[in-house]
C-alpha cells in the first residue's frame, strides 16, 4: 500500500546541481498519491479555460488495470497525462468537468469513486470525496461520482454556455446526453499548453534528470570487460529506484559493440568486451515526468583512436545544435545544422562521403510527461520548451555507435541544459571510469 508523502520540492524548485535527497516527509492523506501543487493546476485550468473561450470541458481520469488480465508483471497504476496535467491527482476513474458560461462564469468539479474499503485492502486506499479532497486538490466542488449524475452535471453545464463540448477522447465518453452534435477533441488544446513546461514542472522534470545523471555515473562507475549489459541496466534502474523514482520512462537501451548501432535495443544480454562501446539511453520517471539522457562509454574505461575520432564529431554537432538554440529557431532548423555541421566537418573520418549518411534519426524531441512529448514540431521555440538535442553516427560494420543526448529547456537567451550532470566528454568519462574502483573484469553470467 502506498504511503502518502508530502514534498517541499512543489514549493522550491530544484536545481539540476544539488537537488539533494528526495525530500519527502509528513505523512498526510492516504490514497492521495503526492501533494497537489494547487496554485499550477489552478492557473492550467484557467488557461485552458482562456484558450476555449466559452464551452465546457470534460477529462477521464486513468483506470486501474486489472492485474489477472491486463498486467502480466506489474499493476503500478499510472494517471491520465491530461487528468494529471489539470489535477495532480493520482485517484483512478476520476472525472473533471471545467465550463465557461457565455457571460464568462467559470465552474470546477472534480468527481471521484466512491471508496471501497474492502477492495481497498487489495489495492490500497483511495481518495474520496470530502473536505480533505477539497484541501488537498484545491478544487471546491468535490463529488463523489455517480455517472447519471455526472451525465446529468454534464448536459446542465451544457445548457448554459453556447460553446462546444470538449473531451480528452470523445469516442470512449459516457452516455448520449443532448451534447452529441457539440463534441470537440480538447487534446491540441491541450497539447499546445503541455509543450510549454511552468515552474512545477520543471522541478519534476529537474528531479527526473537529476536521477538519471546520478544513473548514468553510477553506470560510469561500474562497467568493465566482462559484465553484462543487463548487469549495467540493473545499476541503472537500482539508481532510479534508490532515489525515488516512479518507474523507468521508457526501457532502458544498453547496448554494447555491435548492439551499439541498434538504435531502441533493449534486449540487454550481451557480454560486454574490452574495446566495446556501451550506449545507455536511459530516463528515470519521476511524478509524472521522464527524462531521456544517453551516454556512450568504452567499457574498458578508455577511448580508442577510431572512437575518439567519431565521439568527437558527435559531440561537436550537439554543440553546433545547442548554440543554435533560442526561441523562434524551429527543431527541424536545429537539425539542419546538426547535418550540415557533420557534411561540413567529418573529413574522411567516414571514407569519401560525410559522416551525414550515418545519422540515421532525428536530432530531437519535445520532452515532458512522455518521453516523446506530445506537441507540433513545426511551432518554433518559446521559453519553457523542453526538447532533447542527441545526434548520433552508427556504423554497423565497425560495431560502432555513439549517440549523445542531453535534455534541454529553451530560455529567453538561449538554452539551458539539465542534464549537465552527466560526464559527457571524452576526458570527463575517462576521468570518472578510472578513478572509480571498477573490476577490471569478470560478471556473474546468466
Ligand atoms: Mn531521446
Amino acid at each position: 500500500m502506498r504511503v502518502l508523502i508530502v514534498l517541499t520540492l512543489l514549493a522550491a524548485p530544484l536545481t539540476a546541481q544539488a537537488p539533494g535527497p528526495p525530500p519527502e516527509a509528513v505523512a498526510e492523506l492516504p490514497g492521495a498519491g503526492r501533494p497537489v501543487a494547487i496554485e499550477a493546476h489552478q492557473a492550467r485550468r484557467n488557461a485552458l479555460l482562456d484558450r476555449i473561450g466559452i464551452g465546457v470541458v470534460v477529462v477521464r481520469a486513468a483506470s486501474q488495470s486489472d492485474l489477472e488480465r491486463l498486467v502480466v508483471q506489474d499493476n503500478d497504476f499510472r494517471q491520465d497525462d491530461y487528468f494529471f496535467y489539470l489535477t495532480g491527482v493520482e485517484t483512478p476513474d476520476a472525472w473533471l468537468l471545467l465550463s465557461v458560461t457565455d457571460d464568462g462564469a467559470r465552474d470546477v468539479v472534480l468527481y471521484l469513486p466512491k471508496r471501497n474499503p474492502s477492495r481497498e485492502q487489495w489495492t490500497g486506499r483511495k481518495l474520496g470525496s470530502g473536505d480533505d479532497a477539497v484541501r488537498l486538490t484545491g478544487i471546491d466542488a468535490v463529488r463523489e461520482l455517480e455517472l447519471d449524475d455526472l451525465g446529468r452535471d454534464i448536459d446542465i453545464a451544457v445548457s448554459r454556455t453556447s460553446g462546444p463540448l470538449y473531451m480528452t477522447d470523445p469516442a470512449r465518453e459516457i452516455g448520449a446526453g443532448s451534447w452529441q452534435g457539440r463534441l470537440k477533441n480538447v487534446v491540441p488544446i491541450l497539447d499546445r499548453m503541455r509543450l510549454v513546461k511552468d515552474s512545477v514542472e520543471l522541478a519534476v522534470l529537474r528531479r527526473a534528470i537529476y536521477i538519471t545523471t546520478e544513473a548514468h555515473k553510477a553506470a560510469m562507475r561500474t562497467a568493465h570487460p566482462g559484465m553484462y549489459e543487463y548487469q549495467l541496466e540493473a545499476t541503472i534502474e537500482y539508481t532510479f529506484r534508490n532515489m525515488g523514482a516512479d518507474r523507468v520512462g521508457f526501457p532502458s537501451i544498453v547496448g554494447s559493440g555491435p548492439n551499439s548501432t541498434v538504435l531502441h535495443y533493449d534486449v540487454n544480454r550481451r557480454q560486454m568486451e574490452d574495446g566495446d562501446l556501451v550506449l545507455m539511453d536511459i530516463g528515470a520517471e519521476y511524478g509524472q515526468y521522464t527524462a531521456d539522457v544517453t551516454r556512450t562509454i568504452p567499457v574498458g574505461g578508455q577511448f580508442t583512436a577510431r572512437q575518439r575520432e567519431i565521439y568527437n564529431l558527435v559531440l561537436n554537432t550537439q554543440r553546433a545544435a545547442l548554440e543554435s538554440i533560442r526561441p523562434g529557431v524551429t527543431v527541424r532548423e536545429l537539425d539542419q545544422v546538426a547535418r550540415s555541421y557533420l557534411a561540413r566537418n567529418s573529413g574522411n573520418i567516414c571514407g569519401t562521403q560525410s559522416c551525414e549518411r550515418y545519422f540515421i534519426h532525428g536530432l530531437s524531441h519535445w520532452l515532458g510527461m512522455r518521453v516523446h512529448d506530445v506537441g507540433d514540431y513545426s511551432l518554433p521555440l518559446e521559453p519553457g520548451m523542453v526538447l532533447t538535442i542527441e545526434p548520433g553516427l552508427y556504423i554497423p560494420s565497425e560495431d560502432l555507435g555513439i549517440r549523445i543526448e542531453d535534455d534541454v529547456r529553451v530560455t529567453e537567451a538561449g538554452y539551458e541544459i539539465l542534464s549537465i550532470g552527466a560526464p559527457k566528454t571524452i576526458e570527463e568519462i575517462e576521468s570518472l571510469m578510472q578513478s572509480s574502483s571498477r573490476p577490471k573484469t569478470g560478471g556473474s553470467g546468466p
